[in-house]
């Protein structure tokens, strides 16, 4: 906030009161996390009348925040996938991203994405790249609010991209640490991800609530791999389950329960979804306000790329 605290969200606490007020135990969370937590983070994700969700093609379980789902797939597909071993994220990429692919045994190759001549991103350079990885390759994408430019691709580039990398037969491996965060519009930043799978991708999301929810510490979030049928996914999530429990046995519930308060009851729910769009705009103002300052201040360099990227991150394009 204003005053450089951390932001505890309204229907955070008035979901935490509640659970106070309901006397809630703390047993332990099913090893994958509650069915309903998992059912309302792949409608946050896939959207309420997803195929995916309604059919249970979705094998989600909770994860221990963004990073915890992430090491989650990553161990998922180095046990399992056989078409390749080799993950490949944009250059750059959160710098957590390569540590947790190669901790779970993945290699990790990268396809450009920034390109600092214009402060935004590097379309040509992108899709040649992704073009060029051998059928099967893992390609790790940003939702939306990359990590740490704030270049995001235009509509009509994901589609562009979801359309190469369908024919050349790779998986879409999402990235969603910041739904919501970024324009304020829950759909409006899963653009991305529901075009891939309206493409009839299968893809594999890993979400955090540490930013649209303001859980940090509380370590809630989701992986979910999109399956081609309910069946599948059953056995899939079983699997995922050995590996949860062998890791950590089962995850944090009170941030979870957080979670699942909010995003289904309707009245916290829409208090939730004002506190983002809240969020949100006090990051888009401050990037107005540095752009207008900047020129204020008398410089004449054009500044244009600070309000063109998005969420909490900015690559200035300041020498060093
Ligand atoms: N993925 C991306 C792209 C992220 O930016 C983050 C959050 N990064 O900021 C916190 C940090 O650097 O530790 C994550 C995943 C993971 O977020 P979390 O594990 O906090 O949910």
């Amino acid at each position: 906030d204003d005053s450089g605290k951390p932001f505890i969200l309204n229907c955070v606490k008035t979901a935490e009161k509640q659970m106070f007020d309901d006397n809630v135990d703390h047993e332990y969370a099913p090893i994958s996390g509650t069915p309903a937590f998992c059912k309302a983070s792949a409608e946050l994700a896939f959207g309420e009348n997803s195929d995916v969700v309604n059919n249970g093609r979705n094998a989600t379980a909770q994860g221990v925040s963004g990073t915890g789902s992430l090491r989650l797939g990553a161990a998922f597909f180095s046990n399992f996938y056989e078409k390749s071993k080799v993950f490949y994220v944009p250059t750059p990429t959160w710098g957590n991203h390569g540590p947790i692919f190669k901790h779970a045994g993945l290699d990790v190759k990268s396809y450009r994405y920034y390109d600092p001549k214009t402060c935004g991103f590097d379309f040509n350079g992108a899709m040649e790249d992704i073009s060029k990885i051998p059928a099967g390759g893992v390609v790790v994408l940003h939702a939306c609010a990359h990590n740490p430019t704030g270049v995001d691709p235009k509509p009509e580039q994901w589609k562009e991209m979801s359309k190469v990398m369908k024919e050349k037969q790779l998986y879409p491996f999402f990235d969603m640490a910041y739904q919501g965060f970024a324009s304020g519009d829950i759909s409006k930043d899963a653009f991305a991800l529901r075009q891939f799978i309206s493409d009839g991708h299968e893809v594999a999301l890993c979400q955090s609530y540490a930013k649209n929810m303001g859980l940090y510490g509380e370590r809630a979030g989701a992986f979910t791999i999109v399956c081609e049928d309910k069946a599948t996914a059953d056995r899939i999530l079983s699997q995922i389950k050995i590996i949860i429990r062998a890791m950590y046995s089962s995850p944090p519930i009170h941030g979870a329960r957080i979670v699942e308060r909010v995003l289904t009851n309707p009245e916290l729910r829409t208090m939730w979804l004002g506190e983002v769009k809240g969020m949100a705009d006090r990051i888009i103002t401050m990037r107005q306000k540095l752009k207008d300052g900047l020129a204020r201040e008398g410089s004449s360099h054009n500044w244009q790329h600070i309000t063109d990227q998005i969420g909490m991150f900015c690559f200035t394009g300041l020498k060093p």
